[in-house]
């Protein structure tokens, strides 16, 4: 039975990644932070009781800050694969605690690559690397191919740049098989709430059910090329399975831009909007409400505007990935496309909305 060893495992790809892999027949060790509350709601339903003598899913405490907890950790498993994906991964944050950013997604992959190899583990042990569109930040070419140079605009990308280039290392001076995966967004119902597809979608289903106003947001211009989490966590674990180790864009090659994806999403909700101004202050005006998903909409409501307390400092415009190479090499496509990729974040946050209007109005009406 092969093992594999997830970083990030309470995070969205982590979480798709164990059930994955767990399917596949793998013995799945994750890493987790110690928190003062439950962090493992994506993955409290592959929880295996630790008693359990076939038990297949195991959880560490550890951090990607602390060497000698992830050296003990990979001691412990010994692991064919592994996963980096744990990472600070929200580009906006990373303006606010840049040295924290690099510390665990520069120093951290470091940290496992350099655990990996004095354990003597080059020969055995796989490495993924969660590398990301944010490289090329400021684009030099149009669609970004795995050729294409880089240009950081975060203190985020920087520390994955730095970490890009630790893997390209390791695979070139040990011989270790080390990949980078450039992946392009890709979103799900299990997409972090601050990310700006979540935001939409759980902020237009709250906005629906008269549970909150409005939803500020920030450039509605920028644009990318949104995948489904899913679809990239299998090419994720294809990446692991060729005979040599190689670095591969993964992405849609199709994009749109926030305010499009405002307007997709609203349309679940039966909500046509209209957007009036431009830069801060820009506002997106109801303009028809059909069917019975949004009672607490009506028309001439306001209910998104820019603020540009969500704007950042240097911004990433546009981003759209040529995903030729996964596919020629690899045979891999993306099964979800952005229509039901959205439908699908809709439709959770439009139940979850619907059960807490129906728990405040069961409240009120009790007081
Ligand atoms: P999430 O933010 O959902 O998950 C990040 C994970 O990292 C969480 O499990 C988090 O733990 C963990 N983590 C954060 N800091 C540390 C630390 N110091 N030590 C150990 N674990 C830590 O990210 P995604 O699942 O969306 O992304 C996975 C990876 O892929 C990230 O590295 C991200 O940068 C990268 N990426 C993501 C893309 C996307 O569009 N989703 C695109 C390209 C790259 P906790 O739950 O406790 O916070
Ligand atoms: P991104 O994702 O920065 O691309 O990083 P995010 O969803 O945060 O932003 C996408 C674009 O939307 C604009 N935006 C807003 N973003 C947020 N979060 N909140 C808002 O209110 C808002 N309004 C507009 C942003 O400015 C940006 O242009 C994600 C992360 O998952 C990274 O870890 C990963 O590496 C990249 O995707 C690929």
């Amino acid at each position: 039975m092969k093992k594999a060893l997830i970083t990030g495992i309470t995070g969205q790809d982590g979480s798709y990644l164990a059930e994955f892999l767990l399917e596949k027949g793998y013995e799945v060790h994750g890493i987790k932070r110690r928190s003062s509350s439950f962090n493992t709601e994506r993955i409290d339903h592959i929880y295996q009781d630790p008693h359990d003598r076939e038990q297949r899913f195991v959880l560490h405490y550890g951090d990607l800050t602390d060497s000698s907890n992830l050296t003990r950790i990979i001691q412990e498993v010994q692991p064919d694969e592994v996963y980096n994906l744990a990472a600070q991964s929200h580009v906006a944050v990373s303006f606010e605690s840049p040295e924290y950013t690099a510390n665990v997604d520069a120093l951290g992959t470091l940290r496992l690559l350099e655990a990996i190899r004095l354990l003597g583990l080059t020969e055995k042990t796989r490495f993924y690397q969660a590398s990301t569109s944010e490289l090329y930040g400021l684009v030099q070419e149009v669609p970004q191919t795995e050729s294409t140079p880089f240009y950081p605009r975060s203190p985020y990308a920087v520390a994955k740049l730095y970490a890009y280039w630790t893997v390209v290392n390791y695979r070139e001076a040990y011989g270790m098989y080390a990949c980078n995966g450039i992946l392009f967004n890709h979103e799900s119902p299990r997409r972090g709430e601050t990310f700006v597809t979540r935001k939409i979608t759980r902020g237009l289903a709250n906005i629906a059910q008269g549970l909150d106003r409005c939803l500020y947001l920030g450039n509605l211009d920028a644009k990318r090329d949104w995948g489904h989490a899913k679809d990239y966590v299998r090419m994720q674990w294809m990446m692991l399975q060729q005979d040599e180790p190689d670095d591969f864009v993964i992405a849609t090659g199709q994009q749109c831009s926030v305010r499009e994806f405002v307007v997709a999403a609203a349309r679940v909700l039966g909500i046509e909007l209209e957007f009036r101004g431009e830069g801060v202050g820009e506002q997106a005006v109801v303009t028809s409400v059909s069917g019975n998903d949004a009672p607490g909409v009506s028309v001439g409501d306001v209910i998104v505007e820019v603020d540009e307390r969500y704007f950042r400092p240097t911004e990433v415009e546009t981003l759209l990935g040529d995903p030729s190479k996964a596919r020629r090499e690899m045979g891999w496509e993306p099964e979800i496309g952005i229509d039901a990729l959205i439908e699908e974040m809709m439709q959770i946050d439009i139940k979850t909305g619907t059960q807490r209007a129906l728990l405040l109005g069961w409240d009120s009406q009790r007081k």
